[in-house]
């Protein structure tokens, strides 16, 4: 049972700025939150190897090659620092794993989006990876200790994922009308998605108000939204690349650039599945997920060998 002053005391401490560590007292809604936000964001990083992975063996050079190869290794590296820290709260890796690979957990909706050609990779890395870092770079203030930190890792990783997109989307821009019309075709069809992973706007967003009580999210939706629009807009002229959106403008009042209605109705019947790559992503994940198992085991029965050859050593 909670009692209230628990609640005021574990508010006055996210108030004044303290990080809250595995082993301090927290409500239990703060530690299911972080759960399922923590984990989602995991398994976003999983499934986002996907979409780009496409492409490693048949990327322009051998310089892109290696540099997608470490990038789609880099978003591996970044679910499992996400694991790990969610796993200080005491639920198993196993157990968030199973949650979406055979539950309903949800992962971000960008990666149930089809890679139709090598420009959509460099405008990932741009776009998707720019709206990730916008998300996460506040995130790494976020009052969960492993959480944060996990998270600033992660964001020294993606903003050089950003800079190497960005060089190649340059590159595409200022290359044959071919692969100009390639890179915008990819802009035109990532522009809306990358908008959506934000999430909903701040009136339809359940989970906001609680995260932002308790600092997990030190901004809304939109506010991340609109911060991320006001970047790309110049990127994007820097560039020659238009943005498919007619409403877009700048407001002198607000300082902020106005853009146009974002397509909800898609969003929500991603979130729930029915995008174009939603069922192939599932499927590749849970073959790799079982074709691992034996190493898996193999690590397990390792690690138990280990500890009882230090045990009897004890
Ligand atoms: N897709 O109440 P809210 C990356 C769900 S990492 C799917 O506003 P919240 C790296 C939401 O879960 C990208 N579902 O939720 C990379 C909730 O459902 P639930 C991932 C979404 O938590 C780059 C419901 O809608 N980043 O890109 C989405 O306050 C390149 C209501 O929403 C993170 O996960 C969505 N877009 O705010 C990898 C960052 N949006 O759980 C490879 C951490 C919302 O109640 C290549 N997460 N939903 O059933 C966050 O910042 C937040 O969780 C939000 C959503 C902002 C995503």
């Amino acid at each position: 049972m909670e009692t209230q002053q628990q609640l005021d005391d574990f508010q006055a401490r996210i108030d004044a700025g303290e990080k809250i560590e595995p082993k301090d007292w927290m409500p239990e809604r703060y530690r299911e939150q972080i759960i399922r936000m923590g984990s989602q964001h995991a398994h976003s990083e999983i499934v986002g190897m996907l979409p780009e992975g496409n492409w490693i063996s048949r990327a322009p050079s051998l310089k892109r090659k290696l540099v997608l190869l470490a990038k789609v290794q880099d978003e591996a590296g970044h679910g499992l620092y996400l694991y790990s820290a969610i796993e200080t709260l005491g639920v198993r890796r196993s157990e968030l794993i199973d949650q979406y690979l055979y539950g309903n957990a949800k992962y971000s909706s960008i990666f149930n989006y089809p890679t139709l050609s090598y420009a959509d990779v460099c405008i990932i890395g741009w776009l998707v990876d720019g709206a990730a870092i916008v998300n996460q770079t506040k995130l790494a203030h976020s009052s969960y200790g492993p959480y944060a930190r996990a998270n600033l890792r992660i964001c020294k990783e993606e903003s050089f994922h950003k800079k190497q997109g960005y060089e190649m989307v340059a590159k595409l821009a200022e290359g044959t009308p071919a692969q100009r019309k390639m890179v915008q075709s990819a802009v035109d069809r990532f522009w809306w998605p990358t908008l959506m992973m934000f999430g909903p706007n701040d009136s339809n967003s359940p989970n906001s108000a609680e995260l932002l009580k308790w600092q997990v999210k030190l901004n809304t939706n939109d506010e991340l939204r609109q911060h991320f629009v006001d970047r790309v807009v110049m990127e994007a002229e820097a560039v020659g690349l238009t943005l498919p959106d007619p409403d877009l403008k700048f407001n002198d009042e607000t300082g902020h650039w106005e853009f146009g209605e974002i397509p909800w109705d898609e969003f929500w019947d991603v979130v729930k599945g029915n995008g174009v790559m939603n069922r192939e992503r599932m499927k590749s994940r849970r073959k790799a997920h079982e074709d691992g198992a034996w190493v898996r085991e193999a690590a397990q029965a390792y690690a138990r060998k280990k500890n009882l050859s230090r045990e009897k050593a004890s």
